[in-house]
């Protein structure tokens, strides 16, 4: 059965009905309760009363203890061609087959209500509805974590949530408690360098990369395994917001990467990403000088090439928030055959942990019978009762053996589809110990910083001195200058230099040390398609400068919505309209890709009035996304603080002038060139030649 056949009989429409109780009972009234005389008080025997307050008490379950934040969409994952070389998993052999997905994007640290855009790591995860089962693929943006052993996870998350006496900070690492976990964990020096990185403030949930993080093993048909390491590859590229942008979005729109993905859907640019897979013959486990059990390590693509062998498209938004998107559950331990397990430690404890934690997040042992965790593939076991039992079982036989049913349900063979465990020999001592090869805690964290571009690592500093910066403890922030001397001693340097610490007395060099440039995001896809443009207009503007650029944003996909002062209707010099979609106070440049200022004298008249536009022109600079203006437009842009930028002057022959990604065109009635400009430049996503040029743009 199609998932979403299965979920609608779930579904429920409201209409005309009348109002009932829950037990289906006609209510005459909702709003009074029934009191003894109209001033008088409330009767016990309102049964209406009590059954609506008594539901609103119980609507809340516990929030996720990490990860609480979070938005799902429905989908379909459909494979390239058969991967029945590597795995027998059945979704992963015909490309004419459609799986339905259910993907949950979320942040870690903050709570159900907290912003979107803080600087974390975003999870990633994703529940095929299989004919063999579900397979939960429960991943990060992030490849790498914090710590090598699952027994350490509630110290990193206690240290990394809101300080227990007061609750404070809400979803940043920016404390003390959270540093001073890490001065004294050294194995989580690789994925501080990624968390402080432009990865922890993603442009879109649409514009991210997945890990599974752990390693996993993939057996075919004849038994064959595999190391097997998963990717998600966004085809609209790996793009980040900056980090002031992401401070401003979490006051002006706290639901900004929830927005995004839902009107994205809604409006038909269905997200697309591909599943890489990257391999390693078991034979060859103990070739690399990183143990590939390790979850702080990376497998560097370029040592291990990510094959690419499917791809997911996210093409439903939710019809209800609560029952599908906080009521999914996800385990890294819901796999199908084909698909199995491997040592790595991290992984080891996960497969305790997200099964434990449903049964308190949602009430007891039957929430694979919720209408979003129910597989597709038919339920036949002796499992019965429990809280919030569904199924009604009909049979007296609840248990096996038994004769009085001839044994059913009955255990599958491997060659019927039972999941049979891969043979893995182990051998040792009860040690709680860790391996020698887990001890290198810092190559993996240099190769990320040495992948960096210049723009890249300039971020990554300025991401330690607000993070250290913030921390109270002096001596926490010298011990963070020390530990990071261990990755870059000029990195080292920088952070003393931004938290007033003291720099290391032999900053370490970092010299010839191998980089791993797939994992900058400047060699990343890039495409204008679906980005959003700001038009700034108001009364006397061109219209037909705006309409040809509009044009030929829309053929290039790229939004655009017209930004003035007032909501309503802009009349063009030549008694044209447009309607205006937001005004200065329900928007602002963060929420935009780009700018574009056509020309009109009237129009450009009125905005050098206004500072809301100024700052607007200004704030798009600072924050290194492309600005175009053309004809009197440029004027505009000559009044705020990017006038020492290079414009198409009076004298230009309706030619083209691009500088630092501000696009211009003077005495030009055809917009053909200018738009064509103008989309490359947005394509490039950032102008990072502009972070010099910072101190040109007041505060
Ligand atoms: Fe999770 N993690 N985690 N985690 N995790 C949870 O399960 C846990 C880890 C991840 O959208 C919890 O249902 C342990 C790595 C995602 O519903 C919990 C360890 C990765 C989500 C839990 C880790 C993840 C969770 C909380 C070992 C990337 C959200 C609520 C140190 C591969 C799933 C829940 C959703 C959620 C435990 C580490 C990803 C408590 C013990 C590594 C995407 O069970």
């Amino acid at each position: 059965m199609d998932k979403n056949q299965q979920l609608e009989p779930y579904r429920k429409s409201h209409g005309e009905e009348l109002l009932t109780t829950n037990q289906g009972v006609r209510v005459s009234n909702t709003d009074d309760s029934l009191k003894a005389g109209n001033r008088g008080p409330t009767l016990m025997e309102d049964f209406h009363f009590r059954e609506k307050l008594t539901h609103f008490d119980h609507e809340r379950i516990p929030e996720r203890v990490v990860h609480a934040r979070g938005f799902g969409v429905h989908g379909y994952f459909q494979v390239y061609e058969s991967m029945a070389e590597f795995t027998k998993a059945k979704f992963l052999q015909d490309p004419s087959v459609k799986t339905p997905v259910f993907v949950r994007f979320s942040t870690v640290v903050g709570s159900r209500g907290s912003a979107d855009t803080v600087r974390d790591v975003r999870g990633f995860a994703t529940k095929f509805y299989t004919e063999e089962g579900n397979y939960d693929l429960v991943g990060n943006n992030i490849p790498v974590f914090f710590i090598q052993d699952a027994i350490k996870f509630p110290d990193v998350v206690h240290a990394i949530k809101p300080e227990p006496h007061n609750e404070i900070p809400q979803a940043s690492a920016a404390h003390d408690t959270f540093w001073d976990f890490v001065v004294n964990t050294p194995e989580t020096a690789h994925m501080i360098m990624w968390l402080l990185s432009d990865r922890a403030i993603p442009r879109s949930y649409r514009m991210m990369e997945g890990f599974g993080v752990n390693t996993f093993r993939f057996v075919n048909q004849q038994g064959k395994a595999r190391f097997v390491k998963f990717h998600w590859k966004p085809l609209l590229g790996v793009h980040s917001l900056v980090w002031d942008e992401a401070q401003k979005l979490a006051g002006k729109d706290p639901d900004y990467h929830r927005r995004d993905l839902w009107d994205a859907i809604n409006m038909g640019s269905y997200p697309e990403y591909e599943l890489g897979v990257q391999m390693i013959e078991e034979e060859e486990e103990f070739n690399f000088d990183f143990d590939i059990l390790d979850p702080t390590k990376i497998w560097p693509e370029e040592m291990i090439p990510v094959k690419r062998i499917g791809k997911m498209t996210l093409d439903g938004n939710v019809d209800n928030f609560f029952a599908e998107t906080e009521q999914v559950a996800f385990h890294p331990g819901h796999v199908v055959p084909g698909i199995d397990f491997s040592n790595d430690p991290l992984l080891q404890g996960r497969l305790f942990s997200y099964l434990d934690t449903q049964l308190i997040r949602l009430g007891g042992p039957n929430f694979h019978e919720i209408p979003i965790n129910r597989p597709v593939a038919p339920i036949h076991n002796n499992q019965r009762d429990g809280y919030h039992r569904m199924t009604i079982d009909r049979s007296s036989v609840s248990y096996s053996p038994n004769s009085l049913q001839g044994n059913a349900p009955t255990p599958a063979t491997e060659a019927e589809g039972g999941y049979v465990h891969y043979e893995e020999k182990v051998e040792g001592k009860k040690v709680r110990q860790r391996s020698e090869s887990f001890q290198d805690h810092f190559s993996q964290a240099t190769l990320f910083w040495n992948s960096m571009s210049t723009a890249e690592k300039q971020h990554i500093i300025e991401a330690f001195h607000f993070e250290v910066g913030s921390v109270m403890d002096q001596q926490i922030k010298q011990w963070v200058v020390d530990m990071f001397n261990n990755v870059d001693g000029q990195l080292a340097v920088q952070i003393a230099a931004g938290v007033g610490a003291t720099p290391p007395a032999n900053p370490k060099s970092s010299g010839s040390a191998a980089s791993s440039p797939t994992v900058s995001q400047e060699n990343t896809i890039k495409t204008a398609g679906t980005r959003k443009v700001a038009i700034l207009l108001e009364n006397g503007y061109n219209h037909q400068e705006v309409s040809q650029v509009m044009e030929a944003l829309t053929a290039a996909g790229v939004h655009s919505e017209i930004i003035s002062k007032n909501l309503g209707m802009l009349t063009s010099v030549d008694g044209q309209q447009l309607e205006v979609g937001k005004n200065y106070v329900t928007t602002g440049s963060i929420k935009y890709d780009a700018l574009y200022i056509p020309g009109g004298q009237q129009s450009i008249n009125t905005l050098v009035m206004q500072g809301e536009a100024l700052h607007f022109i200004n704030e798009t600079f600072k924050h290194a996304k492309t600005i175009g203006a053309t004809n009197e437009g440029i004027d505009l842009l000559m009044t705020s603080a990017i006038q020492g930028v290079a414009m198409a002057g009076a004298d230009t022959q309706a030619q083209v002038i691009t500088e630092m990604g501000v696009v211009t065109i003077r005495n030009a009635t055809d917009m053909k060139d200018f738009a064509k400009e103008f989309i490359h430049a947005i394509a490039q996503h950032r102008h990072w030649i502009r972070q010099n040029k910072k101190q040109m743009i007041p505060a």
